[in-house]
């Protein structure tokens, strides 16, 4: 396997400009902008880190990764099927990184970063826009940062396909149970029957569990961590940008303006770790085999962890972990190299044969529709 080292290490003043910041006092946007520029830097420097830069088959043939993707570790597979990756080691640089937003206060996050690439698309297509990103360039790291209602209501489909879709990346959603922007109305993960100040009425329809949506979804990382909780935050995007696959972190988020019940003071008291819900828990899938077992423990926890009634004072709490991680799981991009050949579409030649025909079929196909 090729390594590439990169020497020039990210600084934390490179990343962030406050000048553009118009979140309110207290938002818990500020913990989430702050934990992602905090693990981009410390990732510069994490040995465990690589990002992979160019696929290349040494026999050249075109092997089923998706069936055989079943059988085992997913890089393990890869170099079995004579298939191997070039990788940057301990290089992330700001160049490296897209970070991608749909709409919403969430959303302005990308305004606020420097040096990397930003996308600050429409709301609900975060994760189409991240995903067509990578697609045509998987030597960036992308992370797509989404609202609750952007990613979980008007995005709902996109984050329903983007589980078994499988590409390498990580999505955050900002979990404030409210549509901040738009001045405090219900999300689509406001709990049934609760009412925040800014709510004409208590709620009546269930809430979104975003981690059991997610587990059914089939991502194959899902995790839960919190606003202003940044050393833990920082962790697990770590984690979740490590993992070779789409990563889904949701974020507990306070909003101080329009959101009074899930406060900070609320998350300082009611917001425990996962160990606490199940002290032997172990969330990652090593082969095939305990896929299932696995999968079906994760969404059972995951159930009773994203805010579940206390058995004994009937008040609401949460827990924060890895819920579910799999490691056998192919992400997209390799096969679909395999389809388009080694060279990323975004790095070749406008000429390029291969590209006007891949290119060409996608129009061909829009037309169809
Ligand atoms: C297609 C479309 N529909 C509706 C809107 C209006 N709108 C802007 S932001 C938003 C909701 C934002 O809530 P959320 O996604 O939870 O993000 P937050 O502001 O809470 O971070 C809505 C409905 C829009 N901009 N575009
Ligand atoms: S309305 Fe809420 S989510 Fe939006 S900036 Fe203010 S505190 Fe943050
Ligand atoms: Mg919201």
């Amino acid at each position: 396997m090729e390594k590439t080292t990169i020497e020039k290490k990210m600084k934390y003043s490179d990343l962030n400009d406050p000048d553009v910041n118009d979140w309110c006092p207290g938002c818990g946007d500020n913990g989430i902008r702050t934990s992602i520029s905090k693990a981009m830097v410390e990732l510069t420097n994490d040995t465990e880190y690589t990002r992979t830069i160019a696929f290349f088959s040494d026999n050249g043939k075109s092997t089923d990764l998706a069936v055989s993707g079943e059988e085992g570790h997913v890089e393990d597979v890869a170099l079995q099927a004579g298939f191997d990756r070039s990788e940057v080691h301990n290089g992330l640089r700001t160049a490296d990184v897209m970070m991608v937003t749909g709409i919403g206060c969430s959303a302005k996050m990308t305004n606020q970063f420097r040096k990397i690439y930003t996308f600050h698309s429409l709301h609900g297509r975060a994760l189409p826009v991240a995903q067509g990103i990578k697609l045509a360039n998987w030597d960036l790291e992308v992370i797509a940062s989404m609202g609750d209602g952007d990613g979980l209501g008007i995005g709902g489909n996109h984050f329903f396909h983007a589980g078994r879709k499988n590409i390498d990346m990580t999505v955050l959603i900002h979990d404030n149970q409210v549509y901040g922007l738009t001045k405090g109305q219900q999300s689509p993960t406001m709990l049934k029957d609760m009412k925040t100040k800014s709510m004409a009425a208590p709620a009546i329809k269930e809430g979104v569990n975003p981690l059991t949506a997610a587990i059914g979804a089939q991502f194959t990382f899902v995790a839960q961590s919190y606003s202003n909780a940044v050393k833990h935050l920082v962790e697990t995007i770590k984690t979740g940008v490590k993992h070779k696959g789409t990563s889904f972190i949701n974020v507990l988020q306070t909003c101080p303006t329009y959101n009074d019940i899930f406060t900070d003071k609320f998350f300082k008291t009611r917001l425990h770790d996962l160990s606490e819900l199940d002290e032997n828990y172990d969330p990652v899938v090593r082969s095939l085999d305990e896929k299932n077992r696995k999968r079906a423990e994760a969404y059972a926890l995951a159930e009773e962890g994203y805010m579940r009634l206390n058995p004994e004072d009937g008040e609401r709490e949460s827990f924060k972990g890895l819920y579910y991680q799999d490691l056998t799981a192919l992400p997209l991009e390799y096969i679909w190299s395999q389809k388009i050949g080694t060279t990323p579409l975004a790095k070749r030649d406008i000429t390029d044969p291969e590209r006007k025909k891949v290119v060409g079929s996608l129009f061909e196909t829009y037309r169809r529709l």
